[in-house]
């Protein structure tokens, strides 16, 4: 057998496009100190399923952490200092967590990153993410920093219209994928998690997405 025969066009591994790093088990140094952050920041703001501007509800619930939290609502998408269930500021963003962000976005290729915020993602099996692309921040020089713990999920990751055919990673507990510069405007979305069990967090996947938004 020829060794092209292992895989058909279609399937064969692609390489990144340029400004996607992913950084395979990463976080897993940070393990505990982001279970335990986690476990105190929904307390502090809980998860719950924020509707689209179009008014369906998210299949994803959502809180965050850091001087500013992205939400969404009847009103559109957008940043905002308080949570609007409590009308009180969003928990700190822990040290730990700022320290992963930096850490990881270094490893990418990106001095100094100082997230402002932090979006914590919560997937039950079957939630999804559709296609979309993050531009609601000022500085669009900052990268992302995405850290996924949790079940498994495949993280979807296109180009800069919607119709350019997504690469599928599969992201496990762990892993960090940093995106700026020229895939900073990509299209990105999640397949529906699969059932599960993970052994530190269940029937769940989280995902952290730390931005700079101001
Ligand atoms: C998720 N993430 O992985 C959804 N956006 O749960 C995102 O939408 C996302 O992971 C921008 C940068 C990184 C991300
Ligand atoms: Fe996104």
């Amino acid at each position: 057998m020829q060794e092209s025969d292992l895989f058909t066009s279609s399937d064969a591994p692609r390489p990144l496009p340029p400004g996607l790093v992913w950084l395979e088990r990463f976080a897993l140094a940070w393990e505990d100190a982001l279970l335990e952050a986690i476990t105190q920041i929904v307390v502090a703001a809980p998860l719950r399923h924020l509707r689209t501007p179009g008014g369906q509800r998210m299949s994803v619930a959502m809180t965050n952490c850091g001087p500013l939290g992205w939400i969404s609502d009847r009103r559109g998408y957008r940043y905002s200092a308080t949570d609007p269930q409590s009308g009180k500021p969003w928990p700190a963003l822990p040290t730990p967590l700022q320290a992963l962000a930096t850490a990881a976005a270094q490893a990418a290729g990106f001095e100094s990153f100082a997230p402002d915020a932090c979006l914590i993602n919560a997937y039950g099996p079957g939630a999804r993410m559709s296609l979309h692309q993050d531009r609601d921040e000022d500085d669009l020089s900052a990268p992302i920093v995405s850290v996924s713990l949790g079940l498994p999920a495949v993280f979807l990751f296109g180009g800069r219209t919607r119709r350019d055919r997504p690469l599928r990673l599969p992201l496990t507990h762990g892993d960090v994928v940093v995106w700026g510069g020229p895939a900073r405007l990509a299209f990105h979305g999640v397949a529906p998690v699969a059932d599960g069990q993970h052994p530190r967090l269940g029937r769940q996947r989280i995902n952290l997405t730390l931005r700079r938004a101001r």
